[in-house]
């Protein structure tokens, strides 16, 4: 089964002036279209071409650097369209609102660490906020197109939110500036959706614990 490249779930253009049209379909329709064509080469008539990617994630490191590289370039890329939107913004709430609370003191408090963290990542590579190995709301950052999801990953866990920090992802508009990408970005993050990643996080945690 050959994965393929999702539709976003709006138009290119509707994330102006926070990320501009032209960035929007390079990265769409260049970028994330090159992971899904170099996986589905690299894993044809492997065990991998049956797996789901999340599978294929957790068991990164018997893949060679190629399968490493394109599954998390896929799977990131999946997650971080579905996490913007346009009118997006604001302040979770409900809660993950609450977790972020209490994990971080203030929402003011988590962003500032979050920036911190993206700004902080050397060269390409992702930003993220994680509920971790034992359930408690992190922020990490990956190199290149790793995840937390991996098992060579320093950070473990299940990505709530993430945020693409490699230069393909803001060049054309904010060149350098990639604190004013990080700026803009958070205008049109698409809470709701990273809200029900929690909720669904939380189910499965539920779920183990009764199971156990
Ligand atoms: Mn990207």
């Amino acid at each position: 089964m050959a994965f393929t490249l999702p539709a976003l779930p709006y138009l290119k253009e509707s994330l102006e002036p926070f990320i501009d049209v032209m960035t929007m379909e390079i990265h769409h329709g260049k970028h994330h279209n090159a992971y899904v064509t170099t996986l589905n080469k690299a894993i044809e008539n492997t065990d991998a071409d049956k797996m789901s990617i999340e599978d294929i994630l957790k068991n990164i490191s018997k893949y060679p650097a190629i399968v490493r590289n394109n599954a998390g370039g896929h799977f990131n890329h999946c997650m971080f369209w579905t996490l913007l939107r346009p009118n997006g913004g604001g302040n979770p709430n409900g809660k993950l609102g609450n977790e972020i609370h209490s994990a971080f003191d203030s929402f003011d408090e988590f962003k500032k660490k979050f920036t911190k963290s993206a700004i902080g990542r050397f060269g390409s590579g992702w930003a993220w906020l994680i509920k971790n190995e034992s359930g408690k709301l992190e922020i990490c950052s990956t190199p290149n197109q790793d995840n937390p999801l991996m098992d060579i990953a320093e950070n473990k866990g299940i990505p709530i939110l993430g945020l693409d920090i490699w230069e393909h992802a803001y060049y054309l508009k904010y060149q350098n500036r990639r604190s004013e990408y990080i700026d803009a970005w958070w205008n049109i993050v698409n809470w709701e959706e990273a809200s029900k990643r929690f909720l669904q996080v939380q189910k499965k945690e539920q779920k183990n614990t009764q199971i156990k």
